[in-house]
């Protein structure tokens, strides 16, 4: 039914919406910019369960904790900071960041830390959401409401134990990663640490000099790249590389002085940076020459830092595709390896016991602390209930496969965006530029309900399979989609990968400047 009512709200005048997003690190820092540039007559809350702001670089606090991409990549680009110290910065440094970001803007007034939101439900009748949420201080819990519901809640926070007898049992000091107890000491203990996952590649070289022993349980090999600074510097010729000053990887005074006086050098460099990991997704098509030149480079790079030793190399060099599990730079891990102190141990681990852990050879091994690197849950189950048109969010993807249209929505909730949902294209370079591309998309389309009567709108059920054809075509040619435990593929050998999209960054990014309005679902406003 056609209907010629006039609307009392001359066309193309803004709706008045209220918006909730949950998380408080990057993304939803950025979302708060992003709808202040794009929108007008909005409300917008942003809650996040942790005293402060940051997510990942608030919550990982592990010895060795940094990022794995390169600082001058990893930032936002209305934000740029010539001062990063390192060449992957450290996690403090970037937690810094995010909070003077919150502080200096007044983009922390959106945000309401010590938050969390319990359960939200869809309301048809009233096109919005119903949420309880919790103020975990006061232990207050009341009800809020919004018309789009954005999940910024990231994807690496749900830390998991390993499945291993006795774990519970164990008497000494039981830690995560990525729970690290403030000023936990370490020093001189006999120490092992489950897992060579980013975390712990970087908390091996940062604890070993100090621990009297160092027990390191190795499952699967992994991928170590070379020091960043000489695989930045041999990919290209350009002459601005040549001038870079850097101690280590730490950049000098004056070096950190030039980035900040000449803003054009400084464009020069990052985009010199950005390029050289956009240039990596080549590499990750099973097969190509890149690929195979790739592997063999670090296989020779790897044999080298272990000094020949043939049981180390036997443990830690791959032969699966470079990129099925996530590459890393490992500065001084495979170096750590060979101290007096350290041992490498591939055999099972069968059980913990009060104050050891017994392996498949029958040894049981004596340890103080028992360190657990063994990572996250990936299966993007909600925290919560999210109930919508068709059930629990939470009930639809703990027994199927997550899958999300564009990676950022679902058929049947309505107006529920995630930032970093299942199959985003997160497994080369920065989320940071992810993120600033998924929010202008999410803002366009806020904007266009906003202004073109539409109360709601979720994808429709033939676009998510149309999307997921795509995806199940190509990933099979990617690394990614190799044989190898990983956590893309949320800790499995084999089978689908859940967290990646098989394509490059720069592809995605182009699919998210254009909407296609075909593939969703409306409701509209009625008119008188
Ligand atoms: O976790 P992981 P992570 N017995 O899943 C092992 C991001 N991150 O925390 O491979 C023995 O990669 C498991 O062995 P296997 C980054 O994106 C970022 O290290 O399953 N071992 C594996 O070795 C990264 O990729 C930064 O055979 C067991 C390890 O535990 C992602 O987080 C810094 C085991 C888990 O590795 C995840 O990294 C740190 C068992 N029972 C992390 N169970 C940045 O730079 C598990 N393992 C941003």
């Amino acid at each position: 039914n056609v209907s010629y009512a006039v609307s009392e709200r001359p066309l193309g005048t803004p709706r008045h919406v209220r918006i909730v997003t949950i998380g408080a690190g990057a993304s939803g820092i950025n979302m708060i910019r992003t709808l202040r540039e794009k929108l007008s007559d909005y409300e917008h809350v942003v809650y996040d369960k942790n005293p402060s702001v940051g997510g990942t670089w608030y919550e990982n606090r592990y010895p060795g904790c940094r990022c794995d991409i390169p600082a001058h990549n990893y930032q936002f680009s209305w934000k740029k900071n010539p001062a990063w110290s390192t060449f992957f910065a450290k996690a403090e440094e970037i937690e810094r960041y995010l909070c003077d970001i919150c502080r200096e803007s007044d983009l922390g007034t959106s945000i309401k830390t010590s938050h969390v939101v319990k359960s939200a439900i869809w309301s048809e009748e009233e096109s919005l959401w119903h949420l309880k949420v919790e103020n975990t201080e006061s232990k207050e819990l009341f009800d809020d409401f919004c018309h789009f519901l954005l999940d910024a809640t990231g994807i690496l926070n749900k830390w998991k134990w390993p499945d291993i007898p006795g774990l519970n049992n164990f008497k000494g000091d039981l830690l995560h990663t990525a729970n690290w107890p403030k000023d936990f000491e370490y020093s001189g203990k006999r120490v092992a640490v489950i897992g060579n996952g980013s975390s712990g590649v970087q908390l091996v070289p940062a604890i070993q000099k100090d621990v009297k022993e160092l027990v390191h349980f190795v499952r699967s090999p992994l991928w170590v790249t070379p020091p960043p600074q000489q695989m930045l510097f041999a990919m290209k010729s350009e002459s601005i590389l040549e001038d870079i000053k850097m101690e280590g990887d730490k950049y000098t005074p004056e070096q950190i002085e030039k980035f900040a006086s000449d803003p054009e050098y400084y464009l020069k460099y990052m985009k010199i940076v950005e390029e050289q990991i956009n240039n990596r997704f080549p590499g990750t098509i099973k097969d190509s020459d890149i690929a195979r030149y790739t592997k063999q480079a670090l296989t020779q790079y790897m044999k080298a830092t272990l000094k020949g030793d043939e049981k180390l190399i036997k443990a830690l060099v791959p032969d699966f595709a470079v990129g099925c599990r996530r590459l890393t730079p490992a500065i001084g891990y495979l170096e750590s390896l060979s101290a007096e102190n350290v041992r490498v141990v591939t055999d099972t681990i069968t059980e913990v016991g009060e104050h050891t852990i017994k392996t498949s050879t029958r040894e049981e091994i004596e340890i103080d602390v028992l360190i657990c690197a063994t990572g996250f849950d990936v299966s993007f189950c909600p925290r919560f209930p999210i109930i919508g048109r068709e059930g629990n969010l939470q009930d639809l993807w703990k027994d199927a496969l997550p899958r999300a249209y564009m990676s950022s929505s679902v058929p049947g909730f309505p107006n529920y965006f995630m930032f970093l949902g299942p199959n985003a294209p997160i497994g080369h370079g920065s989320v940071f530029t992810i993120t600033e591309h998924v929010a202008t998309y999410i803002a366009n389309i806020i904007l266009k309900c906003q202004t073109e009567s539409i109360l709601s709108l979720a994808p429709s059920t033939e676009a998510l399979d149309d999307f997921y054809e795509h995806i199940n075509a190509f990933m099979p040619r990617t690394a990614w989609a190799s044989t190898c435990r990983s956590w893309f593929k949320n800790g499995k050998e084999d089978g689908p990968v859940t967290a990646l999209h098989p394509g490059s960054r720069i592809h995605w990014f182009h699919m998210l400047e254009k909407f296609r309005g075909e593939d969703f679902v409306y409701t509209r406003e009625k008119k008188n």
